[in-house]
């Protein structure tokens, strides 16, 4: 298949001040649009373009070119996807999950801002579901638990880019400042919806 950029359910500046409106434009419309591109590019005249972009990041050994641009591309469309200007806190159904696994809202923040903060250099912070549990990694680069061998696995529900292009413009070094206001605007209807379907 060929890959498409999807559409935003926002505009950019909606998630201000939050994630700025000119990080946001940069981020999908020069980065996201490249990795899309990129993936389409790789893909072309392989066994690869009968599959689906689940199907292809868990087929095992990938090219270099497959990895990082299939990975950009799935990542950010699940980070777009479960962001929101009208963020709320989870249902009360969806909070005693979290509390069953983290024991408490504050504690699982604690330790997916633990993640997000630790990983070195680029990549990102992931809560997945695994066998209807709540777990949460990290990995480098644009890999992501779908992809074997990275040391994190289940179906992803949630992600945050941590790449310095993700905050950079407004937050500079204070990666930490940009982890806090990610809370602020998660859509949690939507992790649970992809929790459910895990
Ligand atoms: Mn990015």
């Amino acid at each position: 298949m060929t890959f498409k950029l999807p559409k935003l359910n926002f505009a950019f500046n909606a998630l201000e001040p939050h994630i700025d409106a000119l990080t946001m434009e940069i981020h999908y419309s020069k980065h996201h649009a490249g990795y899309t591109n990129k993936l389409n590019s790789a893909i072309e005249g392989t066994d690869l373009k009968n599959k689906n972009i689940e199907e292809i990041l868990s087929a095992g050994i990938l090219s270099a070119a497959v990895r990082n641009n299939g990975g950009g591309f799935y990542n950010h469309c699940l980070f777009w996807d479960i962001l929101t200007p009208n963020a709320s806190m989870p249902s009360n159904t969806f909070l005693k999950v979290i509390e069953r696994d983290f024991s408490s809202f504050d504690s699982f923040k604690e330790v997916f801002t633990n993640a997000a903060s630790s990983r070195f250099g680029s990549g990102w912070a992931w809560l997945c579901a695994k066998s209807g549990k709540l777990e949460v990694c990290s990995t480098p680069n644009q890999d992501n638990p779908l992809m074997k061998g990275v040391g994190c696995d289940g179906t992803p529900i949630l992600c945050l880019d941590v790449w310095e292009h993700a905050y950079y413009l407004n937050y500079q070094n204070r990666r930490p400042d940009y982890i806090n206001a990610f809370f602020n605007v998660i859509d949690w209807s939507k992790v649970e919806h992809k929790f459910n379907n895990a």
